[in-house]
């Protein structure tokens, strides 16, 4: 592990991003990282305020995530649950009686005037996690998708409805006044590495790249900027990217993903299996292109796709 100024940001959503920066905390020192969480999927639901992305980075940097499901503590219980269905509710949106103990504090910080990025750092230290866990935005911004079934609230479209509408359109309510919360433009500015994590592009990543200086601060700073790539053979490992992309006019291709983020990006890292797109993606995005097997079941998966990215970063290669 190197140890000092590596002063690493992650743009990063839920799942995908957050197996990805377990394998990184192992490869810089934790200190060093920021990790600039999208909030567009909070949900209010059962008097409670809850940023499931945020917490999925940092209950998998703290070691306690269910890592089946990739969100949760693990070993969790749901009384919770069954006790609202006891009540006639039909609860479609889970939380686990650990889980909810984060979303109270979370929500009675929140109602004492303490903004979210106070939050989600006082969650964070608590639970050991090293690296500094920014939110977008302490303004709520709410990703809606305009979908085939009407307008729907993101964990409405990702749970309620299994991600099976069609989506047509995407809106992030909010975006316009949303300020970049503390830290967030300081930390791109002094970077000198700056991770897109493989994220979905549509509603993890550009969110985070809407939000107001974000995306200018993004291109004009000196950091080496490299993305990897959440599709692998045209289809997303984790949620609806490929599908998303399809239906909104996108190529849904490592391709596709990097002309998303052409007018910053220095490196795109793309799965072995589509190392046929490196040459076009170099020729007309202007973007060079490493492959790597980005596919990441173990530990040493994660560390390896890790490793390889800071070697850019550091301009090993
Ligand atoms: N995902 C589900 O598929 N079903 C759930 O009931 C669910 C509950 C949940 C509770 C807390 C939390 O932090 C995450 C939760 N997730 C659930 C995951 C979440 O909907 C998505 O993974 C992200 O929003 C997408 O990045």
């Amino acid at each position: 592990m190197t140890r000092g100024a590596d002063g690493v940001v992650a743009l990063a959503g839920g799942v995908g991003a957050a197996r990805f920066l377990q394998g990184l905390v192992r490869v810089i020192d934790p200190s060093s990282l920021t990790v600039i969480v999208n909030t567009g999927d909070d949900v209010e639901l059962y008097g409670l305020y809850i940023s499931p992305d945020p917490d999925i980075v940092v209950y998998t940097l703290a070691g306690v995530v269910d890592e089946v499901k990739g969100w949760g503590f693990a070993g969790d219980t749901f009384n919770f649950m069954r006790m609202l269905e006891r009540y006639g509710f039909k609860p479609w949106f889970k939380l686990g009686d650990m889980d909810l103990a984060t979303h109270v504090l979370r929500t009675w910080l929140l109602r004492r005037g303490f903004s979210l990025s106070y939050a989600i750092d006082f969650i964070r230290r608590r639970l050991g996690v090293s690296a500094r866990i920014l939110p977008m935005s302490d303004d709520r911004v709410r990703t809606k998708l305009v979908t085939d079934v009407g307008m729907l609230e993101f964990q409405e479209y990702f749970v309620k409805y299994r991600t099976e509408p069609e989506v047509k359109g995407v809106v992030f309510e909010g975006i316009e006044t949303a300020k970049p919360a503390p830290g967030v433009l300081e930390s791109i500015q002094e970077a000198s590495g700056i991770i897109v994590c493989p994220s979905n592009p549509i509603v993890s990543i550009a969110p985070i790249l809407s939000v107001k200086g974000v995306r200018d601060a993004i291109r004009r700073s000196r950091a080496v900027k490299v993305a990897i790539s959440p599709i692998v053979g045209g289809k997303t490992i984790k949620g609806p990217a490929d599908r998303m992309m399809r239906s909104l006019g996108y190529e849904p291709t490592a391709y596709g993903v990097a002309s998303l983020y052409r007018d910053f990006l220095d490196y795109f890292i793309l799965d072995k299996v589509d190392s046929h797109m490196a040459a076009r993606i170099e020729c007309e995005l202007g973007v060079k292109v490493l492959a790597e097997d980005t596919v990441m079941k173990t530990m040493s998966d994660k560390v390896r796709l890790a490793k390889a990215v800071m070697e850019v970063i550091r301009g090993g290669r």
